[in-house]
């Protein structure tokens, strides 16, 4: 009962949200560079300028992870650092960077979990259409062929894209993320193109290193209806759970993408579809990354409501059901037995995937440190118990998730909310950068140091 032996404890972060030194070592703009520059983007006009300027303190936060035991570190790489002009040429100073990185976390007895895309595409490519333009699905496979030469020998775990719902929707559609566009027919093309990469990203880590284990990180959610006799609010909850849950799942695995979005799509789906595609996105992968926060709820949404979201009860943002409270930071419902339910229900629909990890989740909270300079952020504390507790039951019921990762390591820029949601179980003051692990630090180390059997005590304590 409870977690396996072999089970791997981490934590995560991204290139973009931690890294800072945005110019240095010939490192170019990236789309989230271009968007944070611009005014009105992001919270108080927040950039990842200097970030937790990890370029250069990585050493110190390496240090920080292996005294708390942390077994895995899922870092990203920046695209711009490797190869400025997103094709072409590498730059050695970026490569020597993940080097450094990459060797260090081994010296420390940690194991590295690159991503290959995090969000952070060379401004240059979206100038040329970014993942709107089908030619990406050749740009990201090179990439991927020289980061598994450079870092392949190295890094055993992979994964291929970072929550492929989130580069389209919220970077294509609703524009909210970088690159900030709004159009429907770039979001669907992105979609594809997503799930296309993902199978060519594997197959060009493959062709470099046979042995590389490699998996697509997704956000999911178990979606909840207010009326669950309601046959209208039953509809929607399913176009949704095509478009998150399944989109990406079903490319993979049955090659086909959910019928009643491919019909929702029509034409827009159809040309960017070509011959020999549905046949591509089929691969074998070596494992799943589950991004896991929050439930969605679904409730009735208003006339104005679907107006709004292009004619459609696809996109139905604002019709929020009934969440519960309490909420984090991000306002999101702290719902941790959805994640049990959602393991359940991924290994029923999906019984070929045989290793699950979870690659994110966490919890934003705003503590900071008391007068005797501790960080006692408990519901942080609360969040990660509860939802470890549901991970444990999940293995019970035959769940095969075999890691997880906490999001995050650090306090760090949360995209378009800059830095004012802070989800590290390392606290980070961006003013002199100063790190001080808060007691959730403390309490996963415990939890990694027992394999999780503390939790019953931390529990009731
Ligand atoms: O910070 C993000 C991360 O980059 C992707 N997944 C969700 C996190 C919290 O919003």
């Amino acid at each position: 009962m409870g977690f396996p032996e072999d089970f791997s404890w981490g934590s995560a972060t991204a290139s973009y949200q931690i890294e800072g030194a945005y110019q240095d070592g010939g490192r170019s703009m990236s789309i989230w560079d271009t968007f944070s520059h611009t005014p009105g983007k992001v919270f108080q006009g927040h950039t990842g300028d200097v970030a937790c300027d990890h370029y250069h303190r990585y050493a110190e936060d390496i240090k920080i992870m292996k005294d708390l035991g942390i077994q895995s570190y899922r870092f990203s790489l920046a695209w711009p650092r490797i190869i400025p002009g997103g094709t072409g040429a590498r730059e050695m100073h970026g490569i020597d960077f993940y080097s450094r990185l990459i060797d260090a976390l081994l010296d420390a007895g940690i194991q590295p979990t690159a991503t290959l895309y995090h969000w952070d595409l060379p401004q240059v490519l979206q100038d040329k259409g970014g993942w709107a333009n089908r030619d990406i699905v050749g740009w990201i496979s090179d990439y991927a062929t020289v980061a598994a030469e450079e870092f392949g020998d190295r890094v055993a775990n992979w994964v291929t894209i970072n929550e492929p719902w989130c580069v389209t929707w919220l970077g294509y559609f609703f524009g909210v993320h970088a690159p900030g566009v709004k159009d429907l027919d770039q979001a669907i093309a992105s979609s594809h193109h997503t799930a296309l990469a993902h199978a060519e990203i594997t197959r060009a880590l493959r062709a470099v290193h046979p042995e590389i284990r490699s998996g697509i990180s997704l956000n999911m959610t178990s979606y909840r209806v207010d009326d669950e006799s309601n046959a209208e609010l039953l509809k929607l909850r399913d176009y949704q759970d095509a478009n998150l849950n399944r989109w990406y799942l079903d490319a993979q695995i049955k090659g086909e993408y959910p019928a009643n979005l491919v019909e929702f799509y029509g034409d827009k789906l159809a040309k960017v579809v070509k011959p020999g595609d549905m046949e591509k996105l089929v691969i074998d992968s070596e494992f799943l990354g589950i991004n896991y926060y929050s439930d969605s709820f679904i409730g009735t949404p208003t006339k104005e409501q679907v107006e709004k979201n292009a004619g459609s009860f696809l996109f139905p943002i604002n019709s929020d059901g009934t969440p519960p409270a309490p909420h984090t930071d991000m306002g999101w419902p702290i719902t941790p037995q959805g994640l049990e339910d959602l393991l359940v229900r991924i290994h029923k629909d999906w019984p070929e995937i045989e290793d699950i990890a979870i690659t994110e989740n966490g919890a934003a909270y705003d503590d900071g440190p008391d007068e005797n300079g501790q960080v006692n952020d408990e519901r942080r504390v609360d969040y990660l118990v509860n939802h470890l507790d549901s991970v444990s039951r999940a293995i019970d019921k035959g769940v095969p998730v075999k890691a997880y990762y906490y999001w995050s390591l650090l306090d760090n820029f949360e995209w378009a909310e800059g830095y004012v949601k802070r989800f590290g179980i390392v606290y980070v003051n961006f003013e002199t950068l100063q790190r001080i692990p808060k007691l959730s630090a403390n309490v996963y180390s415990k939890v990694i140091a027992t394999n999780g059997s503390v939790l019953e005590s931390v529990r009731k304590s």
